[in-house]
C-alpha cells in the first residue's frame, strides 16, 4: 500500500473502500456523486481508495479496464474469490482520477440466493416475500461484497491498517447488519441519498413536511408495499457506525423515517473546472446558444418568427417526478409569466424546455421533416453563397468595368426556384408541437394534460413556448446534436423549484456553466446555498420558499422571478455568467471533501479496532 502522509488523515494506516450501486453503473446522481469525487480521493488516497461496484451494465467494458497482472493485496483477494467461481474483476474505472475498482457479477452467485435470502431473514428478520429481480441482484452483490471486505479486513488488520468501508444507499449496503453481526473490523459508513418512504410520501401527501413526525415507517411501508426495502435501509442506518446523509433537509426524515440522527452532513460537490481566460465562458454560451437558435428555428418557424435577439432559453432536467421536482409549480408560473408578459407588452419571447424522460414510441416525425427542412434550406443557400462568390470573383478579375455586378444575376435559375419551392414547402399553418416525440401515453400525460388545461399551446400570440423533449440529452439526438453540458450552456436560466429534493445537481451544474439557477428551500442544495455569502440572486441563485409558502404562493413568487429574469439586461445577464462560476466553486469536491474527512475520523474514534 502507498505511503502518503497528510496531516488531517493517517494514510499510511487506513485504506478506504467505498462502494456503491452507481460505480461503473450510472443511473442517477450518486453516480455522478462517487465519479465527479474521484480525482480527489485518489490524490488523498492513492493506493488506498478502492471502489467496488456491480458488474452489471451492457457497456461496462467500455468504462472499465481490468489489470490482469496486479500483484496487491486486492489483487490477492480477487484471486481467491475467482477460484471459487465467481466472476470479480480487479481494474481501473476509466474516468478522471483512474480509481482503482473491484466489480462484481452478482449472477456468478445466482445459484446462492436461496441461501443468502433465508440467512439473512434469520439474523435480520428481514422477509423477501415478493419476486423482485432487482432485489435478487442486490442480495447478491452485496453478500459478495461482504465476502470481499471480510477477507480484505484480515488482511489489513496483518498488515496494522484500519479499513473502512464506506457504502452509498441501500442498494450497496446490504452487507452492513453482517459485518456488525460479525464483528468484522471494518469502520462502516452509510450515506442515505434519499429516504425510500420520504420520496414516496412526499408524492403522494401535499402536507408531507408538516406530517413527517407523526408518520409511523411501519405503516407507511406496508402501505406503499415497500417493507422489505423500507427494512434494509433501516438496518443499514441502524448498523453503520457512522450514518451520513447529503443535506439537513435529508437529515430530518432519516431521524423520523429511519429512526437514526445522521452523524455527519456530506454535501454533494463537482469537480469545478475553471477556464484560464475569463471570457471563455460568455464565448461558449453565444456558441450553444447560437445552436439551440438553429433548433428554434427548425421547430417554430415554420408556423411563425419571433426576434431570436430577444429569446430567453429557460429549461429544467431531471427524472420524471412531477411533483418532487417540481415541474407542476415550474408548469403553473409559466402560464402565469406567458399572462403577464401579454398584458405588460413585453418585447420578448420565453422558450421553456422541459428535459426528461418518460416512455415514447419515436420522434414525432413533424418535428422531424421541420428540422430536415431547415437544413435543405441552409444548404441551398450555402450552394447559392458559392455561386455567388465564384461568379463574383471571376467577374471581378474579368470586367473592365470595377462595379458591383448585380448579385441576383449570378445565381442560376435552378437554385432561384429550388430556393423558393423549400421554403414554401416548409412554411404551415400548424402550430408547433409542444411535444418533440410521440409519447406512449399520450392522452394521461401530467405535462402534456397541464399545457391542455391551461391552454398554453404555442400559438403566436403566447410569449412564453414549450420544448417538452421526453428524452435526455445527448450529442447523437437529433434534434439538438448537442451534449447536455452544452445545451445548459446556451440556456439562460434553469428552473428547478423541488418539493423534494434530498441534494439536486442540477442546479450545481448550472452555476458550473454559468448559468443562473432556480433552486428550492426545500432542496438540501437550496437549503445549503442559501447560508453562503455568495448564495444570491447577484450570483445567479433564485430561491423560492416551499417550506413556508402554499403552492400557490409560490407558485406566483417563481412567475414573478421569471418575469424579472425576463426583463434584466445583457449586461447584467454577462456579469452574473461570471460571479454564477465564482459561487460554483463553493460546491468543488476540493473543499467539500473535508466533510467525508471528518465522517471517516468519527468513525475511526468512535470504534476504535482491539488488536
Ligand atoms: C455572451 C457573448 C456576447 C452576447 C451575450 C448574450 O456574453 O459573449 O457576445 O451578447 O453572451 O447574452 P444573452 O444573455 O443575451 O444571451
Ligand atoms: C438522489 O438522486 P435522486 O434524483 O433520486 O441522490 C442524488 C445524489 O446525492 C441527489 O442529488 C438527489 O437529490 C437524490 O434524489
Amino acid at each position: 500500500m502507498g505511503k502518503k502522509k497528510t496531516k488531517e488523515l493517517n494514510l499510511e494506516t487506513r485504506v478506504l473502500a467505498e462502494v456503491a450501486w452507481e460505480v461503473c453503473n450510472q443511473v442517477g446522481g450518486i453516480y455522478t456523486v462517487i465519479r465527479s469525487k474521484a480525482p480527489v480521493m485518489v490524490k488523498k488516497w492513492d493506493k488506498n481508495y478502492l471502489l467496488l461496484g456491480p458488474n452489471i451494465h451492457p457497456n461496462v467494458s467500455a468504462d472499465f479496464e481490468p489489470i490482469l497482472d496486479a500483484d496487491n493485496a486486492i489483487a490477492q483477494v480477487v484471486r481467491d474469490l475467482r477460484a471459487m467461481g465467481w466472476d470479480v474483476q480487479f481494474g481501473t474505472w476509466l474516468v478522471s482520477g483512474r480509481p482503482q475498482t473491484v466489480l462484481f457479477n452478482p449472477h456468478s452467485v445466482m445459484g446462492q440466493l436461496g441461501n443468502i435470502k433465508y440467512y439473512y431473514w434469520q439474523n435480520h428478520h428481514i422477509e423477501f416475500a415478493n419476486y423482485d429481480p432487482l432485489m435478487d441482484q442486490v442480495m447478491a452483490f452485496g453478500f459478495m461484497v461482504h465476502e470481499f471486505l471480510s477477507r480484505f479486513a484480515r488482511v489489513c488488520l496483518d498488515q496494522n491498517q484500519e479499513l473502512l468501508a464506506h457504502f452509498h444507499e441501500w442498494m450497496a449496503g446490504t452487507a452492513i447488519p453482517d459485518i456488525r453481526r460479525e464483528q468484522i473490523p471494518i469502520k462502516t459508513i452509510f450515506t442515505t441519498h434519499a429516504t425510500l418512504l420520504g420520496r414516496y410520501l412526499a408524492m403522494n401527501d401535499p402536507y408531507f413536511y408538516d406530517h413527517l413526525p407523526f408518520m409511523n415507517w411501519e405503516t407507511e411501508a406496508k402501505n406503499f408495499n415497500v417493507d422489505t426495502i423500507a427494512r434494509i435501509e433501516r438496518a443499514c442506518a441502524h448498523g453503520a457506525n457512522v450514518l451520513t446523509t447529503v443535506s439537513e433537509v435529508t437529515a430530518k426524515e432519516c431521524v423520523h423515517l429511519l429512526g437514526r440522527s445522521p452523524d455527519a452532513i456530506l454535501p454533494n460537490g463537482l469537480n469545478i473546472e475553471r477556464f484560464s481566460v475569463l471570457h471563455e465562458v460568455q464565448n461558449l454560451h453565444h456558441k450553444y446558444k447560437d445552436q439551440i437558435n438553429n433548433f428554434v428555428m427548425g421547430h417554430f418557424f415554420q408556423s411563425y418568427t419571433f426576434d431570436l435577439d430577444k429569446v430567453m432559453y429557460f429549461f429544467t432536467s431531471g427524472r420524471f417526478e412531477f411533483k418532487n421536482k417540481g415541474y407542476d409549480l415550474t408548469l403553473e408560473a409559466l402560464a402565469r409569466l406567458n399572462h403577464k408578459m401579454k398584458e405588460q407588452n413585453i418585447d420578448m419571447t420565453v422558450v421553456m424546455f422541459f428535459v426528461t424522460k418518460q416512455p415514447f414510441y419515436s420522434i414525432n416525425q413533424e418535428v422531424l421533416t421541420s428540422r430536415a427542412m431547415l437544413e435543405e434550406i441552409e444548404n441551398n443557400c450555402e450552394s447559392i453563397m458559392e455561386q455567388v462568390k465564384d461568379r463574383l470573383f471571376h467577374a471581378a478579375a474579368t470586367n473592365s468595368d470595377h462595379r458591383l455586378p448585380e448579385l441576383n444575376e449570378l445565381v442560376d435559375d435552378y437554385w432561384r426556384l429550388r430556393y423558393r419551392r423549400t421554403i414554401q414547402s416548409w412554411k404551415s399553418d400548424k402550430l408547433p408541437s409542444v411535444v418533440t416525440h410521440n409519447l406512449m401515453d399520450d392522452a394521461n400525460d401530467q405535462i402534456l394534460t397541464f399545457l391542455r388545461q391551461a391552454n398554453l399551446l404555442n400559438y403566436r400570440t403566447d410569449k412564453v413556448k414549450i420544448v417538452y423533449h421526453p428524452d435526455f440529452i445527448s450529442s447523437t439526438n437529433p434534434l439538438f446534436g448537442m451534449e447536455y453540458g452544452q445545451f445548459v450552456r446556451g440556456c439562460h436560466l434553469g428552473i428547478f423549484p423541488s418539493y423534494y429534493e434530498p441534494w439536486g445537481y442540477t442546479p450545481v451544474e448550472c452555476l458550473a456553466r454559468g448559468v443562473s439557477a432556480v433552486t428550492s428551500d426545500l432542496s438540501g442544495f437550496g437549503d445549503y446555498v442559501k447560508k453562503l455569502p455568495m448564495g444570491n440572486e447577484e450570483h445567479g441563485i433564485y430561491m423560492i420558499e416551499r417550506e413556508n409558502q402554499d403552492y400557490h404562493s409560490a407558485a406566483e413568487q417563481l412567475s414573478e422571478k421569471l418575469l424579472e429574469y425576463v426583463k434584466s439586461s445583457r449586461k447584467k445577464r454577462i456579469q452574473t455568467r461570471n460571479k454564477a462560476e465564482d459561487l460554483s466553486e463553493e460546491f468543488d469536491w476540493k473543499n467539500l471533501v473535508k466533510h467525508y474527512d471528518e465522517a471517516y475520523d468519527l468513525a475511526c474514534q468512535k470504534f476504535p479496532i482491539e488488536k
